[in-house]
């Protein structure tokens, strides 16, 4: 098989990445990388230095692809399947494209920042910086709640990238922010989002892991 993807099944961006590969069925080979573990994390950065996953090997291209927005792009170029997720018209890209970002960072980023602080020492908590990542969440995620009223997907009735993107980072989110307290279209979108079986699938295979994720 060409595609090897180095990732873990409980980490949001690697997930962005395997509802790509299982929406159209990409055949890859699995391989788990534990980064608590120094020996498998020096292994992964002999690999590819900056150490974050997912990442993605093809051997018949002779190319390493770090960064899962670039993965997936790459995957649609390369390995096309029935569902293409990123859009053929240029403006539908952008948006997109935008939408992929405010998951990312705006969203993603700063449930990575609350979550990991709850696994630093106790004398090294950064309570200011968890403070200011909630309120980004939650200005991102009323934005969101604004923007997804009367659609299905992120950009309209197209799955793409972004809900990729998407799925994983608000299934995080909400286990910081409640969303069907505060924000009811997002917290449908969501749903919706469980419901994909690309993202099913996803959920079923993190779900041994889940219980090491910090409360
Ligand atoms: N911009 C990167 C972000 C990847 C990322 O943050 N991955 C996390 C796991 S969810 C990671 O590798 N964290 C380990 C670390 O920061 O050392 C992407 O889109 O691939």
């Amino acid at each position: 098989m060409s595609l090897t993807l180095y990732f873990h099944p409980l980490s949001s961006f690697c997930q962005k990445v395997l509802i790509a590969l299982y929406e159209n069925g990409t055949p890859f080979t699995p391989r788990m990388v534990d980064l608590m573990d120094e020996k498998e994390a020096a292994a992964f950065r002999e690999i590819w230095p900056i150490g974050k996953f997912p990442v993605l090997r093809d051997e018949a291209r002779g190319q390493l692809v770090p960064e899962t927005s670039v993965i997936i792009d790459y995957l649609d170029r390369h390995y096309p399947g029935p569902v293409r997720l990123i859009p053929a018209d240029a403006d539908r890209t952008s948006r997109m494209q935008i939408y992929d970002r405010v998951f990312d960072w705006y969203v993603n980023q700063p449930v990575q920042k609350v979550v990991f602080d709850r696994l630093r020492p106790a004398d090294h908590k950064d309570p200011f910086g968890v403070d200011e990542a909630k309120a980004r969440l939650r200005s991102t995620l009323a934005m969101i709640d604004r923007d997804i009223a009367g659609k299905t997907w992120i950009i309209g009735d197209d799955f793409t990238m972004a809900d990729c993107a998407a799925a994983p980072a608000l299934f995080y989110a909400d286990k910081i922010i409640p969303l069907r307290d505060e924000f009811m279209n997002v917290a449908a979108y969501q749903k919706r989002l469980m419901q994909r079986p690309s993202y099913a699938r996803t959920l079923k295979e993190a779900k041994p892991y889940l219980k090491m994720f910090p409360q």
